[in-house]
């Protein structure tokens, strides 16, 4: 349990990475109390530096001591880190925010969206999970709808960007496009195939039955976080030409009839949504508006006239804030608050 300070000393594993950078800077644009921060990556940072509040501080190499001290650890530096390194931060004593794969479907670990389950951060027993980015801004988008009409089944297309892979999947976007433009080949090394001026039906690895691990995750963990194992889900997982922000095109079943005036009614006031909807002015999220962005947009809300109960949303959020980085520091903020 965390001991209620004025400021706490906060380590960031994966300092140097996509959404540990991003985690630095929303600790200090929110203001977070923090008394000391220590960035830890790799030995391929040794040397390096982050910003921090005006400072450059020191990337140290992450090691099994590297946490005696630290009150809250934030994770982002894949699954096998975090399995091996957040047991024993826990055990050093911090909380532990992970972002990886590895803990968010164990029994014991809360996996948490404030604005859907924010409660469920105090039964923590040392490590709390954030959600995979595509799941966090369905969730946002779809909680208030399913409190008023409950949902029963969830179809839903994602277009992701290249930034949930990372830095290197980033570098090989604009490497490809400059390449291409410049009549040369391009050189896939991060995707299976040229990413520039294309889509991949195809995140994270492909399991017997078909599906991908990434379109098993908005199934199992929206499950988890709505806290009803009664919902369908089913998903198709595309990664897009696109530096940040997730769109993703969903269908929902509900056991009520919302109209889509309802669906509108009830977003407008939803916790962590921009309702951003109204087509006759071209007025709907895309990435390119929403990146940078805190809030889960969504617009181009309709009736799906194939079904009694059935509507059709367009969501669309940064991946790296509040799909990743802002996510977990707003799980760090009800955990001091
Ligand atoms: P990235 O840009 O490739 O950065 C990876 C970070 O992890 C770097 O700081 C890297 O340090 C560090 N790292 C890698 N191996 C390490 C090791 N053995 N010891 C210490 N540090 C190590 O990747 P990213 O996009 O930031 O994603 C990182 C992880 O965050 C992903 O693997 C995933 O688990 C999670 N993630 C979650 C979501 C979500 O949906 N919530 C979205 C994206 C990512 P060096 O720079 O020293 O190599
Ligand atoms: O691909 C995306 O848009 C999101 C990527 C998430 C991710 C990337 C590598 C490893 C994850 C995740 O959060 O599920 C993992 C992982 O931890 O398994």
């Amino acid at each position: 349990m965390l001991t209620r300070k004025a400021a706490y000393r906060v380590a960031v594993v994966g300092a140097t990475g996509a959404v540990g950078a991003e985690m630095i800077e929303v600790l200090e644009e929110r203001k977070f109390p923090v008394e000391n921060l220590l960035p830890l990556a790799s030995v391929r940072s040794a040397g390096g530096t982050v910003s921090f509040r005006g400072q450059e501080i020191p990337v140290r190499i992450l090691s099994k001591d590297s946490f005696e001290g630290i009150d809250i650890a934030l994770f982002s530096a894949g699954s096998d880190v975090s399995r091996e390194f957040a047991p024993l931060a826990a055990k050093a004593g911090a909380v532990v925010i992970d972002n990886s794969a590895a803990w968010r479907m164990e029994p014991d670990v809360p996996l948490v969206v404030p604005e859907v389950n924010r409660s469920d951060v105090f039964s923590h027993k040392g490590i709390i999970a954030n959600p995979n980015c595509s799941t966090i801004q369905m969730v946002v988008a779809l909680k208030p709808l399913h409190d008023q009409a409950r949902i029963k089944r969830i179809v839903v297309t994602t277009f992701q960007s290249v930034s949930g892979t990372g830095k290197e999947a980033m570098d090989e976007l604009m490497e490809e496009t400059r390449a291409l433009l410049s009549f040369k080949e391009a050189k896939p090394k991060v995707y299976p195939y040229q990413i520039a001026f294309n889509c991949l039906p195809h995140i994270d690895e492909f399991l017997p039955s078909g599906y991908t691990k990434e379109e098993m995750k908005l199934l199992n963990e929206t499950r988890k976080i709505m806290g009803d194992p009664s919902i369908r889900v089913t998903a198709t997982t595309v990664r897009v030409p696109v530096y940040v922000g997730h769109s993703e095109a969903i269908n929902i079943e509900t056991e009520r009839k919302l109209t889509a005036n309802e669906a509108r009614a009830i977003l407008s006031t939803a916790p962590g949504v921009q309702l951003y909807d109204d087509p006759q002015r071209k007025i709907y999220p895309m990435p390119l508006d929403v990146a940078g962005r805190d809030e889960v947009y969504v617009g181009r809300i309709r009736e799906d006239e194939s079904i009694p109960n059935g509507l059709n949303l367009w969501v669309v959020a940064d991946n790296l804030r509040k799909g990743a980085a802002l996510n977990a520091v707003q799980i760090a903020e009800c955990l001091i608050q």
